[in-house]
């Protein structure tokens, strides 16, 4: 498996033999952007957020988000309803809509911790965005399966940035002629490890051709956040 691993400058510093770390990855401002390539995948990766201001949003999604409750906590997967095995909610404009896994999600008015989060991705990348998914997992038994995100309702060609909070997780890119027993060819899975204060961006065609996942991690005891802020289709209404 092709590895990556962008650390945080503390974990720089005590894997590195006490080694200090370098300006730019002390200072996220100047935190450069990681280039991460494949066939078919075109993604690039960075910390966002310093630590104290990373920890600070960690702090209050917390605090003020609101996940789903309910009906909504269920997926289908070939016919069969299951709880999600992790906390989800979209944030969005009011009139989008969004079907993932044989369900409509509305999104939830804009809450300022969203909007400063989605804003400072739009400062760092030039895109905007108007709806998120928020995935919340406790520990490491919460976890994503496979999948891609190319729901129809996405604008065609249109990055995901992906903002990930607290625990870091293993994120692992396998592509589609590599799946299970039907693969038909070799191509090496891809694991990221996403630290807190971090954007992914993931550009076309990344998810025509690669499924991603956060699998199960039982060593893992502390909570993350993810956000994967999507630029949607505005249908007007008659
Ligand atoms: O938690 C993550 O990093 C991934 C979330 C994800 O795959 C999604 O929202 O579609």
């Amino acid at each position: 498996m092709d590895r990556y691993v962008v650390k945080r400058p503390a974990e720089e510093e005590a894997g590195g033999g006490g080694k200090r770390p370098r300006a730019e990855a002390a200072d996220p401002e100047r935190a450069p952007w990681q280039e991460i390539r494949a066939e078919g995948l075109s993604c690039d990766y960075r910390l966002l957020f310093g630590r104290a201001e990373a920890d600070e949003l960690f702090r209050q999604l917390e605090e003020e988000v609101q996940y789903f409750e309910g009906e909504m906590t269920k997926l289908q997967v070939f016919g069969k309803w299951h709880d999600i095995p992790r906390k989800q909610v979209t944030y969005g404009d009011p009139e989008l809509t969004y079907t993932y896994s044989g369900v409509t999600f509305s999104p939830k008015p804009w809450i300022p911790v969203l909007n400063r989060i989605r804003d400072r991705v739009t400062v760092e990348t030039g895109h905007t965005f108007n709806f998120v998914v928020i995935n919340r997992y406790k520990d490491g038994g919460d976890h994503i399966g496979e999948h891609r995100d190319d729901e129809r309702e996405l604008v065609p060609r249109s990055p995901i940035a992906s903002v990930t909070f607290g625990a870091c997780r293993d994120f692992v890119f396998r592509h589609c002629d590599s799946r299970g027993k039907n693969a038909t060819r070799h191509i090496k899975p891809i694991r990221l490890q996403l630290a807190h204060g971090s954007l992914l961006m993931m550009k076309y065609p990344t998810n025509v051709y690669w499924y991603h996942s956060v699998p199960t991690r039982k060593r893992v005891l502390a909570p993350r956040i993810n956000l994967t802020f999507r630029k949607m289709v505005t249908v007007a209404k008659k």
